[in-house]
């Protein structure tokens, strides 16, 4: 972690620092796939995935200022990643809408699912960047968000959005809304387990974890999930017929 005549060197035993690089590498390429495969789908998917592109694009810009603050402090650029994740997962959460809009989604059900996000986020980043290191705190904000976190999961799985995707009466939507919602699960988790790994998380006892390793869960957690998403919504796009 020095800086030296400008030039950013990246410690070869630093594996966050590899993933924050790979990282950008990633998303960029993805957003530059997700625009140009635009043009090969149907017209009603193309707002899907210039969606698709723009979340992969956003993280990209986000990462390529993350990379060099984590480089140049050694520290977990906490606003930086909340600010992306503001912008992001309400663009997730648009693709659902979308993507169930064709069987009856309605804009209520995509404030609903934003709001639930937002409040995810808001909250989240109270336990993160407010903290005094205490269990309590991180506890409180943690548990908060995970209500967020919880109406988002229930939406994709039993909620709305399930029942919507089912009403599509296309099985690859049925196939595609429920390996988002797989995302959701599993993908998703991962976050609040890096979460619970910082300072006064409940997983930090025994790890001795400096809160700038989240970002290996953060980073790793953003590709799959960002461009994984955008991936399953491409997969939706060329295989439905109708
Ligand atoms: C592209 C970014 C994505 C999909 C970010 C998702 C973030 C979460 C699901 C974060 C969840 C959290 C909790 C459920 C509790 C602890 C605090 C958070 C914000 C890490």
């Amino acid at each position: 972690m020095e800086i030296l005549a400008d030039i950013i060197v990246i410690p070869k035993d630093d594996p966050i620092a590899f993933t924050f690089f790979t990282g950008y590498m990633a998303m960029l390429a993805a957003s530059v796939f997700f625009f140009v495969e635009r043009s090969s789908v149907d017209g009603k998917w193309k707002l899907s995935l210039l969606v698709s592109g723009l979340i992969t694009g956003i993280a990209a810009v986000h990462y390529y200022y993350m990379r060099d603050y984590y480089l140049a402090t050694g520290e977990n650029p906490t606003a930086l990643r909340y600010i992306d994740w503001t912008l992001t997962v309400p663009l997730m959460c648009v693709e659902f809408y979308l993507l169930t809009k064709v069987a009856g989604a309605t804009k209520s059900l995509l404030w609903k699912l934003i709001f639930a996000s937002v409040w995810m986020l808001v909250t989240g980043y109270i336990g993160e960047a407010f903290t005094d290191g205490s269990t309590e705190h991180s506890v409180l904000w943690g548990v908060l968000s995970t209500l967020g976190y919880a109406y988002i999961l229930y939406t994709a799985w039993f909620g709305e959005v399930a029942k919507l995707a089912e009403s599509s009466g296309d099985p690859v939507v049925v196939r595609g809304i429920r390996t988002l919602a797989w995302f959701v699960l599993v993908g998703w988790a991962i976050y609040p387990i890096g979460y619970m790994c910082m300072p006064g998380g409940w997983l930090n006892t025994g790890l001795g974890w400096s809160s700038a390793n989240v970002d290996l869960f953060y980073n790793i957690a953003d590709a799959i999930n960002k461009i994984g998403f955008g991936l399953v919504v491409y997969s939706i796009a060329v295989s439905s017929k109708k």
